[in-house]
């Protein structure tokens, strides 16, 4: 018998004695999304394809699909009443939704349209999210510190990936489950239950136009899986869309790579909404994540829209990544004394 979301989710609260409030923050998600993927679905059909010519905080031109997904997560969650605090990457500045915030305890932060440049393209696409408590020491009515929390601090996080099938993976830190959307009923069903990364894939994901401006530790690194080091011989895959280049790395095995380089010296990926659920799933499915120094999950923010590196993969790549990273520490430490 098919499980659905709902159900699982049920169960799954149960077994970690969450609160059902989670239940219908998690269900405004799934409503979105569906409403979301079945404009994905006919983005070349209707007239919503262009741009609006406005620039959002990144300084991208939105596309009328990111407008439509933000307003639609955020329509369905503010009416959440224990949801205080939404932000996106779409806007600037978080939003308030209660107006009494003490009666409020979570914040959510997310990405409505993830590689929106593949729009349209018609290449895969995805939405990201990340479920905070509102921590118990600091002051109820500034929100900004209800959002910013270490990724570790997540009680809930996934996303939802818009390919040749609608997928919800998501984890309350309980393991990691995908549920494949049936459009014959409108249900997400549970298709891949407690998801385990394989230790070792054969592909990397890495974005080479930019290797010149990449530091030579990368490069090397590449190196060794380009000629067998690790016992095999990588191949690469690069969409441009965060989550189908992880959704494949997970499944899949193997390793993503977004450094720091010239033009973003921090990094291009936005932590909050991008590499903190993405980091979550990752290890809730046994892999890691790192922003070359430490693990994403204990950076801790200072701004909503703060940017980082990101290298996420199997515990083979991960394992052979930090021991690349720490090797050049070292030989720096030793060239200064
Ligand atoms: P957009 O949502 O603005 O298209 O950005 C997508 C993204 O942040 C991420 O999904 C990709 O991994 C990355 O950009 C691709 O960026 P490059 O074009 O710099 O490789």
């Amino acid at each position: 018998m098919a499980v659905t979301f709902q159900q699982h989710i049920v169960q799954e609260q149960a077994n970690l004695s969450g609160s059902p409030e989670l239940q219908w923050m998690l269900s405004g998600i799934v409503l979105a999304t569906k409403l979301i993927q079945a404009q994905v679905r006919r983005a070349g059909l209707v007239d919503i394809l262009g741009s609006l010519g406005e620039t959002n905080v990144q300084g991208e031109v939105q596309q009328k699909l990111d407008v439509y997904a933000n307003e639609t997560l955020i329509n369905s969650l503010k009416i959440r009443q224990s949801i205080g605090v939404i932000a996106s990457e779409e806007n600037e500045q978080l939003l308030v939704v209660q107006k009494d915030l003490a009666n409020a305890q979570y914040a959510i932060v997310f990405d409505p349209l993830d590689g929106s440049s593949n729009i349209d393209v018609a290449v895969t696409i995805g939405t990201t999210f990340s479920i905070f408590r509102r921590p118990e020491n600091v002051d109820v009515n500034d929100p900004m510190q209800w959002i910013l929390q270490t990724g570790r601090n997540q009680i809930a996080a996934g996303y939802v990936v818009y390919g040749s099938s609608t997928v919800l993976v998501y984890s309350l830190g309980n393991g990691v489950h995908a549920f494949t959307l049936d459009p014959s009923i409108g249900s997400y069903i549970l298709t891949h239950e407690n998801i385990q990364m394989p230790a070792q894939g054969s592909y990397y994901s890495m974005n080479e136009a930019y290797c010149a401006e990449f530091s030579p530790i990368y490069l090397n690194y590449l190196e060794r899986l380009k000629t067998g080091k690790l016992d095999k011989f990588y191949s690469s895959r690069f969409v441009g869309s965060l989550v189908a280049d992880f959704h494949r790395t997970l499944l899949r095995g193997g390793i993503f790579i977004y450094p720091e380089n010239k033009t973003y010296p921090e990094g291009r990926l936005r932590l909050m909404y991008e590499a903190n659920p993405i980091a979550f799933i990752a290890e809730q499915a046994g892999g890691k994540a790192s922003n070359g120094k430490l693990p994403i999950l204990d950076i801790k923010p200072n701004d909503l829209h703060q940017r980082t590196a990101l290298i996420v993969g199997g515990a083979v790549e991960m394992a052979e990544f930090e021991r690349f990273m720490a090797e050049a520490e070292t030989s720096k430490a030793v060239s200064l004394n």
